[in-house]
Order: structure tokens, then sequence, then C-alpha cells
């Protein structure tokens, strides 16, 4: 009836332990009308008495996978309401453990398919030192606790692909959970092919999970450099349902043209053939003057055509971003290339 996962503690807080939870989440099956208990335990680390009180709120993720909260009651498939936990207020001694007792009473009248909620756990404000000043932290842990009332429906959609860096090429994938079953485990994998039919890349990234009605972006990484030519990038998305999705993509990689980028400038060299030209002014060399010229024609048409050749974070846009990324690749690797300084 009952999985606990994880079972070792977990810590809270990024000045020093204080407390922790031996569990981070609680995964109940139910049906309409029935009581089901979990528990978990607290345990004070800290020298010296703490205040912990409980209380019960709302959370999703956004689409890129961030937990969000929001107060309880507030998400149309909250469970909050049905979760009681006992004690929610208690003083916990040094080195002290502490069970406590939870219970999810389902309405008789709920229909199938996955509630949720978190159960906090929460300590006093503190007075601690941080960078050589004090500052108040208030820790606190959050336990998910998942309900699912069968028969719930697991249903997803593969709603989008977009190619994004191109050194090595990468991708975002969008998943929307569009049953009532919470997924566990979606799992995006991306495959290209070439011209002649032949598998090129071939990727997965780690599975995630989706609330039902939540959107997801997986990012899938491959280590595929494509060379100018046009190709067929495939998504897949297994989400756990009787359906694998699918959906292809034409990717047309242009070749260079590069031209110089101002007056008096070479054309911009890959130095080291990585596919990046830092070489940006195009005298052979890279130095801080190649990070100059890029700030100064992040606009220029040279660039915008090129934008593979100048996408040194490997986003997919040309920005400022590119400027900070060569500027880092600079102070990392000095002496990798040969430097005019
Ligand atoms: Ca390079
Ligand atoms: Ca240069
Ligand atoms: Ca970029």
């Amino acid at each position: 009836m009952k999985r606990a996962f994880l079972l070792s503690f977990f810590f809270v807080g990024f000045l020093g332990a204080a407390f922790e939870v031996n569990l981070l989440e609680v995964d109940l099956q139910a049906r309409p009308g029935l009581v089901l208990p979990f528990s978990f335990i607290v345990r004070n680390e800290l020298a010296q008495p703490e205040q912990i009180v409980l209380y019960l709120g709302d959370w999703d993720r956004n689409e890129f996978g961030e937990n969000q909260f929001y107060q309880p009651g507030t998400l149309a498939r909250s469970s909050a309401a049905w979760i009681t936990v006992v004690p929610t207020s208690f003083v916990l001694g040094a080195g002290e453990v502490r069970e406590i007792q939870g219970s999810v009473q389902i309405p008789n009248d709920a229909k199938p398919g996955t509630y949720w909620a978190m159960v906090f756990v929460q300590g006093e404000p503190r007075l601690v030192p941080y960078e050589g000043v004090m500052v108040t932290v208030t820790r606190r842990i959050g336990i998910k606790v998942y309900i699912t009332v069968e028969p719930a429906e697991a249903r997803g959609e593969l709603r989008g692909v977009e190619v994004r860096g191109l050194n090595p090429l990468w991708a975002w994938v969008k998943f929307a959970n569009t049953g009532t079953r919470n997924l566990r485990e979606v799992r995006a994998t991306l495959r290209v092919v070439d011209v002649q039919g032949r598998t090129v890349a071939e990727a997965s990234a780690a599975p995630v999970p989706c609330l039902p009605g939540a959107e997801r972006w997986i990012r899938v990484n491959t280590d595929f450099r494509p060379s100018p030519g046009v190709y067929q990038v495939l998504a897949t998305v297994d989400y756990g349902g009787e359906a694998l999705l699918g959906l292809t993509l034409r990717l047309a990689v242009r070749p260079l043209s590069l031209f110089p980028l101002g007056e008096g400038l070479g054309i911009p060299q890959d130095l080291d053939g990585n596919g990046f030209y830092e070489d940006v002014n195009g005298d052979s060399l890279f130095n801080e003057v190649d990070v100059e010229v890029l700030r100064g024609n992040l606009m220029s048409p040279v660039v915008r055509a090129n934008l593979r050749a100048f996408d040194f974070n490997n986003d997919g846009v040309v920005d400022e971003q590119d400027v900070k990324a060569l500027e880092a690749l600079l102070a990392a690797i000095p002496a990798k290339l040969p430097a005019g300084r």
C-alpha cells in the first residue's frame, strides 16, 4: 500500500546541519473513503534545542523542473486538506529524534488521479554568521506526499523539439502530462539521422518526473558535432504509458561563411579546430582583443549568419553570454592557444 523512498537522512540548510528527516517523499495508492497512515522521523542535529513546526502547503514544478510553493489548497489537485500530521509543534532537544504520524483521509467522492501536497518541517529563525555578517536563517524541509486514487490515467503528449546548441548538438524536448497520473519517470531520447539514413547520434536524458497537467522541457545532450548538411532529428518520449511518443524535425546545418568583422581585421579563425572561432579578429592570436571585437559586433551580419562559430556557451543564440563565455575561456586556458600577451 505504502511506498517510502530514500531511507537515509536528509540535511537542510546551507550553513551546516540543523535538523533532518528520514524521507523526502511519500507515495500512496488509495481508494475513495480510505484513511492511510504514514510516518517519518525528525532529528535535531544542533547542540541546542530547536522549536519545530509542521504545516502543509501546495507545490508543483515549473517547466524546467524547479519546485514552486503555494498556500495549501491553491492547486486544483491539492491533497493538503486530506492530510493531518501530529504533532505540529514541538521542541526537539539536542540530538533528539521524534516520530511524526501522518494520516490521509481520502474523500468519498475523490475522482481517480494523483493528488499531491507537501508537509513542511520548519525550524526556528536563527542568527547565523555568513560571509562576515549575521543573517537570519529559517531552515525547512519539504516532504512530498503523492496520493493516487485508482484507476488513474497515464497520458502524455510530445509538444515540441528545439535543437539549440550545435557544438555539440543538444535539444529541448517538450512533454506534457495530459493524464491524471503522476509520471515518475519520463524518458526523452534523441536520434540524429543523416541524408544516407545512417544514425549519427543517439542519446537519452536522465528520466524526469512530471505532475498531471504539467509541461516539462527536457534537455537531451548528445556528443555529436554535425558537419554541414541536412539531418533528421527524431525525438521520442517514453512516459511509461502505452504509447511511445515521437516527433521528427529537419535540421539544416549550413557551411560557415566568414568575413572580417571590421576594417583592418582578418577572417575569424578556429585556432584549435573545435568549431568555436575564438580568434574573432583573425590575427591568429587569442587574447582580450578578440573578446572586445566580439562584444562590439554581436549584431554584425557576419555573426548573425554564422551563429555556431560564435555561440561559445552553445545555447543556440549569440549574445552577451557568449562574450562572457569567451572571456572565461581566455581566463581558463591562456596557455593552450597562442596568446598575444
Ligand atoms: Ca576553437
Ligand atoms: Ca585574435
Ligand atoms: Ca550563446
